[in-house]
């Protein structure tokens, strides 16, 4: 099967398909999608493969294009199901999600470049606001993974809360965020940075990183 990412460098959601990709060790043409310059995620080409203008875009066959990092993730999940990122018991399953959620849909919307921008076009300075909204949502994070936490945030087995969790870190620190009040976080986060797949999913090494 040939897969083709569509993806920036320093996009948090392009990373967690990244981590995906190179944990359950299936190659993959990797197209960049530059948002920042060349705002390449608004041409026409681009908007056919998401409407919503945004990356990560999974091609997993000509022409079939996934969106939305959680989507993509369950798909290989079930495609290529080692290692198993999505628990199979209901409770940890719904444990991972919470945590993943936690980010997907209580952080990282409001750090989007898009709001960003819109922000900034209604006259609000994005950078205080969007620090708020990070680290209210990191408060949730480590007081949730105090609960679910064992080796890994959720129980003894590495899942998709790692995969979220850890481009999340990374922006934080971009906006200055101190991490020092998420322990719990912070232990996780140590035991991934020697992992092989989210060493090659990091920005810095990516081909179009600028
Ligand atoms: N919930 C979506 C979020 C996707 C998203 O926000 N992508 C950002 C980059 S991290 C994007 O493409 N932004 C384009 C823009 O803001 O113009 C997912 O998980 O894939």
């Amino acid at each position: 099967m040939s897969l083709r990412l569509y993806a920036f460098w320093k996009s948090s959601a392009s990373w967690r398909v990244r981590i995906g990709l190179h944990l359950k060790q299936q190659p993959f043409e990797l197209v960049p999608v530059n948002l920042a310059a060349g705002a390449d995620q608004h041409t026409a080409e681009h908007a056919a493969r998401n409407p919503m203008r945004q990356v990560p875009v999974l091609e997993v066959s000509p022409g079939c294009y996934l969106s939305q990092s959680m989507a993509i993730l369950a798909w290989l999940d079930k495609t290529f199901p080692e290692p198993r990122l999505f628990p199979e018991d209901p409770l940890w399953l719904a444990r991972a999600l919470q945590l993943a959620e936690t980010v997907n849909s209580g952080i990282q919307p409001f750090q989007n470049r898009s709001t960003v921008l819109r922000l900034e076009a209604h006259g609000i300075p994005s950078a205080p606001w969007v620090t708020e909204a990070i680290v209210a949502g990191l408060q949730g994070l480590e007081g949730a993974a105090r609960e679910t936490a064992g080796e890994w945030l959720v129980g003894d087995a590495l899942s998709i809360a790692e995969v979220f969790l850890i481009p999340q870190l990374f922006s934080a620190r971009g906006y200055g965020v101190d991490l020092s009040p998420y322990p719990t976080l912070l232990r996780i986060e140590e035991k991934c940075a020697v992992l092989p797949a989210f060493i090659a999913a990091r920005p810095e090494v990516q081909p179009d990183a600028l």
